[in-house]
C-alpha cells in the first residue's frame, strides 16, 4: 500500500479531503503522517483527531532554506512515503528538496497553470478580468509551480465577486480533483512523457467543471 506524508501550512482542508477520500475507500493509500512549517496549523488538530501522526519543522528556527529543507526531508523520509502531497504548503522548497522526491512529489495550486504562478492567484485572476479560473494539480519541480499537470478544476468567475467567494467555490472543486488524482498516483495510473501527464485509465477525467 502507498505510503502518503503530507504537508501543510494552515486550515488542511484539502488535507481533510484525503483523510475523507481513504475513509470511503477511494483512495487506496495509507496517510502515515502529516507535516506542517507551522505549529499554529489547524490541520495538525484534525490530522491527529483521526489518528495520524503529525510533526512540525518549523520555518522560522532555521538559518537558511537549504538547513530547513534538510531537517524537512528527515522528517518526512522517517516516515518512509512513496508520495509526498503539498497541501496548501506555503514554503517555497529548494532544488535540492525537490530532486530528493523526484516523481513523487505532488502540489495543488490555486489556478490554473501555467496561469498565475505564486501567490495572491484569485485576486490576480480578478484583476486580469479572466472569465474562468480554477486550480492546478501538478508534479513539483524545481521551478515554482510549473510541473507537469495531472488535473484541473475550473469554474466560470462570476461578475461582481470578490477574491474570497471566487476562492470558496474553487476550493470545493480542488477537495474533489485533489483525492481523484492522489488515487491515480496510488493505482500507478500516471505516466509523464515529454512533461506532459497522461492517465492510462481510459475513463480518467483530468478536467473538472463546476
Ligand atoms: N517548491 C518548488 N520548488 N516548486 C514548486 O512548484 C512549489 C514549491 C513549494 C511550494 C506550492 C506553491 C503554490 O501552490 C509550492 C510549489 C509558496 C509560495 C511562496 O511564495 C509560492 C508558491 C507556492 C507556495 N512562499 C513564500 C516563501 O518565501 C512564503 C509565503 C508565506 O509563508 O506565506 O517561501 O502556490
Ligand atoms: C488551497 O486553496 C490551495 O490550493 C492553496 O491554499 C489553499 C490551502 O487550503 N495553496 C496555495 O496557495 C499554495 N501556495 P487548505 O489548507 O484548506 O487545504
Amino acid at each position: 500500500m502507498l505510503r502518503i506524508v503530507v504537508l501543510i501550512s494552515g486550515r488542511g482542508s484539502n488535507m481533510e479531503a484525503l483523510i475523507r477520500a481513504r475513509a470511503a475507500g477511494d483512495l487506496p493509500a495509507d496517510i502515515v503522517a502529516v507535516i506542517s512549517n507551522r505549529a499554529d496549523a489547524a490541520g495538525l488538530a484534525t490530522a491527529a483527531a483521526s489518528g495520524i501522526a503529525t510533526a512540525v519543522v518549523p520555518h522560522g528556527a532555521f538559518s537558511d532554506r537549504a538547513a530547513f529543507d534538510a531537517e524537512l526531508a528527515r522528517a518526512i523520509d522517517a516516515f518512509r512515503p512513496g508520495l509526498v502531497v503539498l497541501a496548501g504548503f506555503m514554503r517555497i522548497l529548494t532544488p535540492a528538496f525537490v530532486t530528493h522526491y523526484a516523481g513523487r512529489l505532488m502540489n495543488i495550486h490555486p489556478s490554473l497553470l501555467p496561469a498565475f504562478p505564486g501567490l495572491r492567484t484569485h485576486e490576480r485572476a480578478l484583476e486580469a478580468g479572466c472569465k474562468v479560473h480554477g486550480a492546478t494539480v501538478h508534479f513539483v519541480t524545481a521551478d515554482l509551480d510549473h510541473g507537469p499537470i495531472i488535473a484541473q478544476a475550473a469554474v466560470p468567475v462570476r461578475p461582481g465577486e470578490d477574491a474570497a467567494q471566487l476562492a470558496k467555490r474553487v476550493l470545493a472543486l480542488e477537495h474533489v480533483v485533489y483525492p481523484r488524482a492522489v488515487a491515480w498516483f496510488a493505482r500507478g495510473e500516471l505516466v509523464v512523457e515529454n512533461g506532459v501527464v497522461r492517465v492510462t485509465d481510459p475513463a480518467a477525467r483530468q478536467l473538472v467543471m463546476a
